[in-house]
């Protein structure tokens, strides 16, 4: 059975998603679409169509018959009206990270999943899928480097759109951190401090840019997390994990080393599309699979919520300098894999 699926919202990941989906990987084929923007949807229906069909709404998409499962790739703020639409029609949804913009809204889409009793949402949270993190992680579990006792990681944009908010610099970028993180050391955040270097010229009056992040775990790991999303340079995520007897660190995406003109040389990615590619790749092929096994193994509505408390914490971080800690819940035994 090709699965058959809807998308909402058909901006950057959007169309990059449709085209992995029309293009690369299989058991699925896109059969309906929606945006705001009745351009975006212009634009798929002539590189993708004429299958596809064009939906006014995406609660009514959602609805739609022959949408067999959904994929929410528009704003943040839309989620978890969408995600909770799609629970509601007993149909599984991928949807792009941030899961809900707080932990509030989180903790409403894992309640409506375990009232529905069955796993539906994948959050879309790529990192763990991608090959040089899954290296790092199995580097800790041998425990070559020892106990792992500080990570030092950077999340550095080339630029952003002139929206980009202060706050976003965590809920829309540091998430991933966030994530990928916790999934890292197995463990869970228990406070955050946010403080501030000297500004970057090139960020917009209204964007404190660049940020430190200062996490701590239960477990008493120390993190820092340097955002930084106008450093002009390119797309660069760094993570370093000190352990008692060594240090492992995230490899950069492999790319031709050039001595030329008296210069040696490594070029560096400028979009996170190129960055992450297979990443994504792998992640949207699972969410397929699982579906059509009747099985979800991605990051779940839990992972969005773990992530979302954390991120909530840090908000609050950003305004009042101080140190706040924060709880996470006990996973519920629905979210045990
Ligand atoms: P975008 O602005 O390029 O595209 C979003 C699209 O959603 C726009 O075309 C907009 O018109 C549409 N839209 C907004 N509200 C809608 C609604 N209620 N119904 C239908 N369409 C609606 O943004 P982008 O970069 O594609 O980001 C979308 C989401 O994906 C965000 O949540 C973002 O955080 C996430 N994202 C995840 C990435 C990852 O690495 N996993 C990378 C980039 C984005
Ligand atoms: C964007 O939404 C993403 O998710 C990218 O992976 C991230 O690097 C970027 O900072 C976000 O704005």
């Amino acid at each position: 059975m090709t699965l058959q699926i809807g998308v909402i919202g058909c901006g950057a990941i959007g169309q990059d998603h449709i085209r992995r989906m029309c293009q690369t990987l299989s058991g699925a084929r896109v059969v309906a679409v929606t945006d705001i923007d009745a351009q975006q949807v212009r634009e798929v229906m002539a590189r993708h169509g004429p299958d596809i069909e064009a939906f006014d709404s995406g609660p009514a998409l959602v609805a739609a018959p022959q949408v067999q499962a959904v994929l929410v790739t528009s704003w943040g703020p839309t989620h978890e009206e969408l995600v909770l639409a799609a629970i509601a029609q007993g149909k599984p949804v991928f949807c792009e990270k941030p899961l809900a913009v707080t932990a509030a809204g989180c903790l409403r889409i894992v309640q409506a999943e375990m009232a529905h009793g069955q796993r539906l949402v994948q959050v879309g949270f790529m990192r763990p899928y991608d090959a040089g993190y899954r290296a790092l992680r199995q580097v800790i579990a041998s425990g070559q480097i020892g106990a792992p006792l500080m990570v030092h990681c950077a999340h550095r944009n080339p630029c952003v759109a002139d929206g980009y908010t202060t706050g976003m610099a965590i809920t829309d970028t540091l998430i991933h951190e966030l994530d990928v993180l916790r999934w890292l050391l197995d463990d869970e955040y228990a406070s955050a401090q946010v403080v501030y270097p000297k500004r970057t010229r090139h960020a917009l009056p209204h964007l404190a840019d660049p940020q430190i992040v200062l996490l701590e775990t239960v477990g008493g790991i120390r993190i820092d997390v340097e955002v930084f999303v106008n450093c002009r340079y390119g797309y660069d995520i760094q993570c370093e994990v000190v352990g008692e007897t060594g240090i492992a660190r995230l490899p950069d995406p492999a790319a031709v080393s050039l001595k030329s003109t008296a210069m040696y040389s490594i070029p560096i990615l400028t979009d996170w599309k190129q960055r992450f590619m297979a990443a994504y790749d792998v992640e949207l092929q699972a969410f397929i699979d699982g579906v059509r096994g009747q099985r979800l193994t991605g990051p779940s509505a839990w992972d969005g919520h773990a992530a979302a408390v954390a991120a909530d914490a840090c908000v609050l971080a950003q305004s009042s300098g101080a140190v706040e800690r924060m709880a996470a819940a006990p996973r519920p035994a629905f979210y045990q894999s």
